[in-house]
């Protein structure tokens, strides 16, 4: 078990900037809102940066479990009771208490999981918008009037909190995720559960600390809890009838396996799960906007969100520009240590990412594709650091309905924008799109009935990077879930349609005549 001591200073330094105590041989995986405990199996944490251990977290036991939903069931009593602005009132304080760490948090984000410090913080800058999102619709979850067709009837709807839930998290987004479902569901009046991803407990502990000392300044506790554990306790959330709702991101195989055992409970889900992301880049794009996008999208957190650009349509016309600046720029990119304040793409989250990289390049290559560029590993740098890579393949090819969550870009070339239209939707998933063009008429056929059928496309724009104010989600195996700003919060709600008759007559609907006598 890895000691105090063997904590190199530098990372020391981070968790104690991020709350955590470096000092402590281990850390409680599993909070109540009040209490920290954990009795389950060790889980030992490294960074991917250099397979450097971090320390040791207890996971949550299956009666530690327990006391984390029975502490959420007891405080949903009282915070569903709570005015819906006075839970606002916590989640801004919360927002608050995430600018003030912003930096420390974000440092710790790239210390667990690898993205550089910039992307880190610009995941904490995501909490803290949708924390401000919540406090303004703390004073709206609008309900709708309804003209009764009864004399002197009335008739609404209103949204009442819907009880604890559950929220799984991935690994490649440790805390804005979970904002996105904790900061919306409190002030919707739930109380919640989170299971984070084994592979960054440390970012939920501190998150859940943060969140708790402001919640109990605000007396409360048991409306943020968690519980650090492997597939085991994801299974136990998806299968446990007192959570009405499951919020989980993460692969298409755990999405299936979770949205199946709720549904079997008539349970409700919010799946967010893999992308398969294209841009379809035309004739008239501004190719600087589009390889700078591209380069971003397709690079940026090595290739590691599950809205990272995966499929470039290129037109034969600009097919080659678009590739050769792209080359040139990916070789360019400064790969390393992403602490370091100059470096743009870190290590992936483990050496299997990278393994699951060299197996599509090997695929690649016998489908009949060409690397263009990339392609190796980099020994030199760590286990986890890869080249990132650009192959050049055609639409038909199998490899390009998978998901590797690497930093690994096709491009195939088109010649009829109907025909990428086609090509990009003949896809599993269906999360993020986006077209680069200056004509008007390609833009609005992509947007269109017969355009992108994914929940998400952009115009001149990349498809990652989405901003916390529209509903964020995808089609068909991406799992129908709509997350973050718009009215995404109806689901974390109960509706309830309310009649009331105020005069001294007992008129049917539907005209319908029942009288007795
Ligand atoms: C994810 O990778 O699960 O749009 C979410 C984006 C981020 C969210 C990514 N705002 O890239």
């Amino acid at each position: 078990m890895p000691g105090a001591g063997d904590l190199p200073e530098r990372y020391a330094r981070i968790l104690e900037d991020a709350g955590l105590d470096p000092s402590k041989d281990a850390f409680h995986g599993a909070t109540d809102g009040e209490a920290w405990f954990g009795s389950g199996e060790p889980l030992e944490v490294t960074t991917p940066i250099d397979g450097a251990p971090l320390a040791t977290v207890h996971q949550a036991s299956k009666e530690d479990y327990e006391r984390v939903v029975k502490a959420t069931q007891d405080a949903f009593r009282a915070w569903r009771d709570t005015p819906a602005p006075e839970r606002g009132d916590a989640v801004r304080a919360f927002g608050e208490a995430l600018r003030e760490n912003k930096r420390a948090l974000g440092r710790l984000i790239t210390l667990e999981m690898g993205k550089i410090v910039e992307e880190g913080e610009g995941e904490v800058q995501e909490a803290i918008d949708i924390a401000d999102f919540s406090v303004g619709l703390s004073r709206q979850l609008y309900g709708k009037t309804m003209q009764s067709e009864r004399h002197h009837h009335r008739m609404y709807e209103q949204w009442k909190p819907l009880g604890p839930i559950g929220i799984i998290t991935a690994f490649n987004l440790p805390c804005a995720v979970w904002a996105w479902n904790s900061c919306i569901a409190a002030v919707c009046g739930d109380t919640m559960v989170w299971k984070p991803s084994e592979a960054t407990p440390l970012t939920s502990i501190a998150m859940s600390k943060l969140a708790n000392d402001v919640l109990q300044d605000h007396g409360h506790h048991g409306v943020m809890t968690l519980a650090v554990g492997d597939e085991r306790i994801g299974q136990t959330i998806a299968n446990d009838s007192r959570l009405p709702l499951v919020s989980a991101t993460g692969s298409t195989r755990m999405g299936y396996a979770v949205g199946e055992a709720v549904a079997q409970r008539m349970g409700r889900s919010i799946l967010e799960l893999g992308g398969n992301n294209g841009v379809i880049v035309t004739p008239s794009a501004d190719l600087d906007l589009a390889e700078r996008a591209i380069t971003f999208g397709a690079v940026g957190t090595a290739g590691q969100r599950c809205t990272t650009i995966r499929r470039l349509f290129a037109h034969e016309d600009i097919a080659d520009e678009i590739t050769d600046r792209l080359i040139a720029t990916y070789e360019q990119v400064p790969i390393g240590n992403p602490l370091e304040e100059d470096t743009l793409m870190g290590p992936l989250i483990s050496q299997d990412a990278v393994d699951e990289m060299m197996d599509a390049k090997r695929h690649i290559e016998k489908q009949g594709g060409r690397i263009l560029t990339g392609g190796e590993r980099l020994p030199e740098l760590g286990a986890n650091y890869c080249q990132p890579t650009i192959a050049e393949v055609t639409h038909d090819v199998p490899i390009v309905q998978d998901e590797t969550f690497a930093p690994l870009l096709y491009v195939i070339r088109y010649e009829d924008l109907d025909e990428a239209i086609k090509w990009h939707n003949d896809v599993p998933q269906g999360l993020s799109s986006a077209i680069f063009t200056q004509n008007v008429l390609e833009a609005e056929r992509f947007l269109g009935p017969n355009g992108s059928d994914c929940g998400i496309a952009n115009v001149n724009i990349g498809t990652s990077g989405a901003e916390i104010g529209g509903a964020f989600g995808g089609e068909k195996e991406t799992g129908g879930g709509r997350e973050a700003g718009s009215d995404s919060w109806k689901q974390y709600m109960r509706r309830q349609t309310v009649t009331i008759n105020y005069s001294d007559k007992m008129p049917l609907a539907q005209g319908i005549d029942f009288s007795v006598d």
